[in-house]
């Protein structure tokens, strides 16, 4: 089989960048590993940057979040049991949308259907070949387990952290930035209305603890743990106990956490990474295949998405002719990357409790906060990177 692009992996990072191309007329194809209902009920982000739902909107994607999504004008720092408001519209002019992931996933594969985008999955043993040469081959079994070789101009890894196009790379190729932290988030979804009309990250001696929202109805909530620690040790009960004890306020400011239905449990490690360039010959890597964010500063699906915004002009230009663009990509993406690299280490950094940090650490912790919350200029500087830069 012959196409112009092989996208590899149905993320957000894959689905779109095959719409955009198949929009400037490019033929491409999508693989991916998971069955259709896996990859569209599959639980993960939930905040859009202002520039990534003008993205979607302009695309003609935006009708259901424009009707189901929920516009944020602010979001809650909660700590010594009080909250403290980051008024994000007033010192930005802009607003964040909680939309879920999965949601956004779903629009995609349902335009790729209306329009006869191809993708294939329930894919295996994908492997890549010839990515350095003007004709790289990617190898795959599909859903019937039927051996199969598409032959293309470029490929797009978008397979995620775990997928094949990065270790395709020769190590001496790639130089690797890394850091683990020393927690994780247990998430659940529960069926019970959000506690408050915004988001609250609450820094707490116990543990850090959010509360975000899908809709009306559904509430997501994360709690920090030990990276070790098995979701068996994890009952409801003990999950609404201890997000009940960190999201505590005292005095003024009434909270309850409301309680319901868990429909959905998940525990993740937190890391930072990224591997340097996104280029290899023909073979390029987008979304979470290149970098990986620790979940607080709510930037990986973001980065993602303007990885392949930047990566389907580059392609466009590519398949003319025209070198440039290509030639930019590693370095366009990687500004914005590293800031927020930087911002997600900033948040995670100020809002967990490092279970091997002395005193000093932590007065230096407490400052930080107090700082973020009463001067302008410092909350302003939390807000932008939230929201979304326009400039790197
Ligand atoms: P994905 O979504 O991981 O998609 C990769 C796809 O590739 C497939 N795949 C393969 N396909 C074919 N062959 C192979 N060999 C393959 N190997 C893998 C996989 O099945 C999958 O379908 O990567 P992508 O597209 O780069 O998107 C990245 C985002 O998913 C990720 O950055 C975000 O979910 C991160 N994230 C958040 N980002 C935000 O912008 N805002 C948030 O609020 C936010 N919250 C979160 C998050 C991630 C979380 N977890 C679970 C990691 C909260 C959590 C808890
Ligand atoms: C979510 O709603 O899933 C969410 C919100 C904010 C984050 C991370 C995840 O920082």
């Amino acid at each position: 089989m012959r196409t112009q692009v092989a996208v590899i992996g149905a993320g957000p990072a894959g689905l779109l960048l095959s719409f955009l191309l198949h929009e400037a007329g490019i033929d491409c194809v999508v693989l991916e590993a998971r069955d259709r209902e896996y990859v569209r009920q599959r639980v993960r982000a939930g905040v859009c940057e202002q520039p990534t739902v003008e993205l979607l909107t302009s695309l003609g994607l935006g009708e259901r979040l424009a009707a189901e999504g929920m516009p944020h004008e602010g979001l809650s720092l909660r700590f010594d049991r009080a909250d403290h408001r980051i008024a994000l519209t007033e010192l930005t002019g802009k607003t964040i949308t909680v939309y879920g992931q999965q949601e956004i996933v779903k629009d995609l594969i349902d335009a790729h259907e209306a329009r006869g985008y191809p993708i294939s999955f329930e894919v295996s043993d994908v492997s890549l070949s010839d990515v350095d040469t003007e004709r790289p081959r990617v190898g795959y079994r599909d859903a019937e387990g039927v051996a199969r070789t598409i032959e293309c101009d470029a490929v797009a890894g978008c397979d995620g952290f775990h997928g094949i196009c990065r270790p395709s790379i020769p190590d001496s190729a790639l130089t690797v930035y890394e850091r683990e932290y020393p927690f994780a988030w247990l998430g659940v979804l529960a069926r019970t209305p959000p506690s408050h009309h915004e988001l609250i990250y609450a820094h707490h001696e116990r543990g850090f603890a959010l509360h975000s929202m899908r809709t009306p109805e559904i509430t997501r909530l994360y709690l920090q743990v030990d990276p070790a620690e098995s979701l068996e040790a994890w009952s409801d009960d003990r999950i609404w106990a201890e997000l009940t004890a960190r999201l505590e306020v005292e005095g003024e400011g009434e909270f309850t956490l409301r309680e319901g239905p868990i429909l959905d449990k998940g525990i993740t490690p937190m890391r930072s990474f990224v591997a340097e360039p996104l280029r290899h010959g023909r073979l390029f890597l987008a979304g979470d295949a290149a970098h990986i964010v620790p979940p607080t500063g709510a930037k990986g699906m973001n980065l993602a998405i303007a990885d392949v915004r930047v990566l389907s002009r580059a392609l466009e230009a590519l398949l003319r002719g025209d070198e440039s663009l290509a030639s930019a990509y590693s370095d366009t993406c990687l500004r914005r990357v590293w800031r927020a690299e930087h911002f997600s280490w900033f948040m995670t950094t100020m809002l967990h409790t490092d279970p091997h940090a002395d005193g000093f650490a932590r007065q230096l912790q407490l400052s930080q906060l107090r700082y973020t919350t009463s001067s302008r200029a410092a909350a302003t500087s939390l807000a932008e990177n939230y929201v979304g830069l326009p400039f790197v």
